[in-house]
């Protein structure tokens, strides 16, 4: 899979070196590209920025910059691209999103900041690929950038060969909507807390049905809304 990404703060994307994707970008399973928005300015102060049309708080991006970029960046012809854009305004990013991103072959993604980017360029980038407004959840952020980390790292982790242990991707994909059940791991004592007994027990249905109990007790007590009525 290839993935640009086009931000006013490339080195944020420093941080996806040493995550688990490291290791998929080293193998070319995952090949990243990060472009700095104002690499396609043409003024002496580089300017991405200017006051919103109609008044009111903030800055809104021009479309110039970011119609070069995106010409740019989908240049290549890979395959025709998804293009994401992170906005507060967005559909969901969920891990059927995550799923459904991980087998596009060029994901492109575009870190909006200040109040967010002119409008029109969603509708030019329509042009170009398959374009998605996605949001990571309900609160602001000051960006894209930290929202398409996330993403990234949800999406590649899903990449076969990418996750060092692919049993843990194999039962993930048989869940069933519940919250993880606890775990545990020596020592069986630690500062006066036992590990619940049933797991030292050796009686593997027993243990199946502890922890299909503790997934229900706490998606009660946590999520409830992942319950069905
Ligand atoms: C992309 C710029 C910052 C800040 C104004 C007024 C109510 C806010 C944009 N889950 C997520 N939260 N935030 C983002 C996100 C934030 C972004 C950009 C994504 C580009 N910003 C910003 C304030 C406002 N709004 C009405 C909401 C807009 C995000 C994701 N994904």
């Amino acid at each position: 899979m290839r993935i640009d990404v086009v931000s006013i703060f490339p080195t944020i994307f420093d941080a996806l070196e040493v995550s688990l994707l490291g290791k998929a970008r080293q193998s070319g399973l995952l090949d990243v590209h990060v472009h700095d928005l104002r690499a396609f300015t043409h003024d002496r102060h580089r300017t991405v920025d200017d006051t919103p049309y109609g008044g009111g708080a903030g800055m809104v991006m021009k479309p110039e910059p970011w119609g070069e970029a995106l010409d740019a960046v989908t240049g290549g012809a890979v395959a025709r691209p998804v293009i994401v854009f992170p906005s507060p305004a967005g559909e969901r990013f969920t891990q059927a999103t995550a799923r459904e991103l991980s087998t596009a072959p060029h994901l492109v993604f575009g870190c909006g900041r200040y109040e967010g980017i002119d409008e029109r360029v969603f509708d030019y980038a329509a042009e170009l690929g398959d374009v998605r407004l996605l949001s990571l959840g309900d609160y602001v952020l000051n960006g894209g950038e930290v929202a398409v980390m996330a993403m990234v790292e949800a999406i590649g982790r899903l990449i076969p060969g990418v996750v060092g242990n692919p049993e843990s991707l194999v039962e993930e994909s048989h869940e069933d909507g519940l919250l993880e059940y606890p775990s545990f791991t020596k020592p069986a004592l630690w500062r006066e807390r036992e590990v619940p007994p049933v797991l030292l027990s050796g009686n593997h249905g027993a243990v199946a049905a502890w922890r299909r109990e503790q997934q229900l007790v706490r998606t009660r007590e946590r999520r409830p809304d992942l319950l069905p009525d």
